[in-house]
């Protein structure tokens, strides 16, 4: 009987445990970036061609989270020309926030600001891209830094 009785207070210590784990995870930040899509040149050749930066860079900023943030990313379309797109490579989010063009989420328009909001529920190192034409391959990539959650 008291054998059983300690089995029993032992699980209840570590539902407790969890449940505090759980509630915690509530109270992360809302985590906000305003990220503009914009026209610019690069010449690594000798010879000037079109690019596509995020922010004034190439690589676009790095991005970074704490698991059990909030993120909310405002995408500017500030191109001259043409939709854009941006996919949140191997993050776990609602569909509609996928960020592929025309399957998950509709195409952003020149001089339209799409927001991407999600619950950051997992850790590691990752990569956000355009989606859309060679956009990718002009420059629209970076680094999405995802911190494990600690005890704050
Ligand atoms: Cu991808």
């Amino acid at each position: 009987m008291n054998r059983l009785l300690t089995i029993l207070l032992v699980l209840l210590g570590f539902i407790h445990v969890h449940a505090q784990q759980e509630s915690h995870i509530s109270k992360g930040k809302r985590v906000i970036y305003h990220l503009y899509i914009a026209d610019t040149t690069v010449n690594y050749t000798g010879k000037s061609r079109h690019a596509i930066a995020i922010n004034g860079s190439i690589p676009a900023p790095t991005l970074y989270f704490t698991e059990g943030d909030t993120a909310e990313i405002y995408v500017h379309n500030t191109l001259k020309k043409g939709t854009t797109s941006i996919h949140w490579h191997g993050i776990i989010l609602p569909n509609r926030f996928d960020g592929v063009p025309n399957l998950t989420t509709a195409p952003i328009k020149p001089g339209e600001v799409h927001l991407f909001e999600f619950p950051i529920i997992q850790n590691g190192t990752y990569w956000y891209h355009s989606h859309t034409e060679l956009q990718e391959q002009s420059g629209m990539y970076g680094a999405l830094i995802i911190y494990k959650r600690t005890n704050r």
